[in-house]
């Protein structure tokens, strides 16, 4: 195997490509933050600490990409349970740009959001069934979505005129049901394939895709919002 990435990797291109636009999308949100008023510019940090992180592990996870051909499970998750919980504190921030919000929201968003990751990651790394850790992962997921769909978030939402924080609240809403929901059907493309399907292929790009939906429209979304409540 080569250590360089080949015309016919289509997995690693996808790495490559992913990588270069989290670093592009870091640099514009780290220069636009100056642009928007005042209550949105902590937002825009996290949307850039998101990106840029992801982007470092990206970084690392194209190499064992393109060196083994094998699927980088420890950077990938290492990525996700720093970036989902950075994530998940922006819908805070969204709710205390506009309105008084208790921090029970935060650890009832945080905490099912660690179990989903901590289920998933024990699946793919053969320490719990791979079954097993999907259901687990499902659970700490549908927990999200009820809590701001129906719980005390999604309730301060609808209580609050702010148009441009309602907006950003229903999107980054739509990305953790919509879009989240890639990365479970990613790992069930994975696993729960008949032996000798070229599964870890699959598994990659659609995750790889996930992460360039998800942490790039999450982070255009902010930066959209926070322009209109600007000037
Ligand atoms: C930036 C990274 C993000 C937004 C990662 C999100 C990851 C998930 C929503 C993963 C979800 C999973 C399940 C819902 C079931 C079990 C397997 C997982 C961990 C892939």
């Amino acid at each position: 195997m080569s250590n360089f990435l080949q015309p016919t990797d289509i997995v690693g291109f996808t790495y490559f490509a992913t990588f270069m636009a989290l670093v592009a999308t870091t640099v514009f949100l780290l220069f636009e933050r100056s642009n928007v008023n005042p209550k949105w510019q902590t937002s825009l940090t996290i949307a850039a600490l998101v990106t840029g992180i992801a982007a470092f592990h990206y970084y690392y996870m194209k190499e064992v990409w393109v060196e083994t051909g094998s699927s980088p499970i420890v950077f990938r998750y290492i990525d996700w349970i720093i970036t989902v919980p950075l994530q998940i504190v922006e819908f805070y921030f969204i709710l205390a740009a506009v309105a008084v919000v208790s921090s029970s929201i935060f650890y009832r968003l945080l905490i099912p959001s660690i179990i989903m990751l901590l289920g998933g990651y024990f699946g793919e790394a053969g320490i719990l069934n791979p079954t097993v850790g999907f259901i687990i992962g499902m659970i700490g997921w549908l927990i999200i979505i009820y809590e701001i769909f129906a719980g005390e978030a999604s309730k301060i939402n609808a209580s609050n005129a702010n148009e441009s924080s309602q907006y950003a609240f229903k999107t980054v809403r739509a990305i953790v049901t919509f879009g989240w929901a890639i990365y479970p059907i990613g790992y069930a493309l994975g696993y729960f394939t008949p032996e000798g399907a070229d599964w870890e292929n699959t598994l990659n790009i659609v995750y790889n895709v996930a992460d360039f939906v998800n942490k790039i429209a999450f982070s255009l979304v902010i930066y959209q919002a926070a322009k209109m409540d600007t000037k």
